[in-house]
């Protein structure tokens, strides 16, 4: 359990490393928006810019991205007056402890990421330093809040694993209890949505083709098209949910279905169970253009007025920054430095 001397606040961030999509809707806005319904939590969310730059991004895309994301969170409900909304590089303090963060994980540690390996795959050697060390940062943005809850998909499960480890290395070497020992917040309505094109990749805003995912910003036609196109095998739906075992992109598509409406795979089957492909698809594709175009309506509004946007991010980093300061202050204070 996280430490309850800390009061209830909630950390989580995106990378602008390209548009938002459905994975990140499913699997964390919606999820972000619960979060800050509840009012046992104070709710931080952050656009984080420095984690993108890890790997190589042109600076008109990334400038892009960035109120891109903040327009996809706010357009989904994260409201920049209930909840802290802002960019990471406005607040530097998360690359100052990031940096004394590096002091304190451990090479070893770093080495167990899975998420690090598959990224860099076969190229470990050419890949960037921040790729690597971006856990420390990761760290670094949800301790400089004393943040006690994260909310995760399961692929980042490790990370805040490791920002425990940090956090209760630090506490152990300065003989204090100053960072809580955060915890990762998995369940509840969130999902894992995978690639349309290969049902064993997650999908993701930086795959190589853009037939594998619905971006937040797609029009109609172009969800109905990716849908129609989306792998299956030849079967029908089967009757019920455990004949879907073993069809990773079949059962993919129903749990969108279900992620969308709101209700359980197996209601989804009740309706469906026995449907061909030509008649879940197109009923899928409606559902998704029903509940993704008042979103990008207003995503589209709000990048229209990107002056609006980024005054809103630099208001929420000023109010991240108020709590941020003195846990910094008192940081480099425990651990000698002269400032
Ligand atoms: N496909 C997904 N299903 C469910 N959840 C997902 N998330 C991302 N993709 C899916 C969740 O979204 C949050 C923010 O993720 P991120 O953008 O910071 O990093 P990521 O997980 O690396 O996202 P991408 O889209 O795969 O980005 P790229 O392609 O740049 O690496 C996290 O909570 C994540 O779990």
């Amino acid at each position: 359990m996280a430490d309850t001397a800390f009061a209830p606040r909630v950390f989580s961030g995106i990378k602008p490393s390209g548009g938002l999509t459905l994975g990140n809707y499913l699997g964390a806005i919606k999820r972000w928006v619960e979060m800050q319904e509840d009012p046992t939590y104070e709710t931080i969310y952050c656009v984080v810019d420095m984690h993108a730059v890890t790997v190589w991004q042109d600076p008109a895309d990334l400038r892009r991205a960035t109120r891109e994301v903040a327009a996809s969170m706010i357009a989904s409900g994260i409201d920049p007056e209930r909840s802290i909304l802002f960019n990471q590089a406005r607040v530097p303090a998360h690359t100052e402890l990031g940096w004394l963060f590096s002091c304190v994980a451990r090479v070893g540690w770093m080495n167990r990421m899975t998420q690090f390996k598959d990224k860099a795959g076969k190229n470990a050697e050419k890949v960037s330093l921040g790729l690597y060390a971006y856990p420390a940062l990761m760290a670094a943005d949800i301790l400089l809040y004393h943040a006690t809850h994260v909310p995760v998909g399961e692929d980042q499960k490790q990370h805040v694993e490791l920002t425990r480890d940090i956090a209760a290395k630090f506490n152990h070497d300065y003989g204090v209890d100053f960072f809580p020992i955060t915890e990762p917040v998995t369940e509840g309505p969130a999902m894992r949505v995978m690639n349309l094109r290969d049902g064993s990749k997650k999908m993701s805003k930086s795959g190589e083709s853009d037939m594998e995912r619905i971006n937040m910003l797609d029009d109609a036609d172009t969800i109905a098209k990716k849908f129609k196109k989306a792998k299956t095998d030849p079967e029908p739906l089967s009757s019920d949910l455990a004949g879907l075992a073993g069809r990773p992109e079949a059962r993919n598509l129903v749990d969108i279905y279900a992620g969308l409406a709101d209700i359980s795979a197996e209601a989804v089957m009740a309706e469906y169970g026995g449907s061909g492909w030509g008649v879940f698809k197109p009923a899928l594709a409606d559902l998704a253009v029903a509940k993704l175009a008042p979103v990008s309506d207003e995503m589209r509004r709000l990048l229209d007025a990107p002056e609006e946007l980024d005054a809103i991010m630099a208001r929420g980093a000023e109010r991240a920054d108020e709590i941020a300061q003195p846990i910094l202050a008192r940081t480099y204070d425990i651990m000698g430095f002269v400032r």
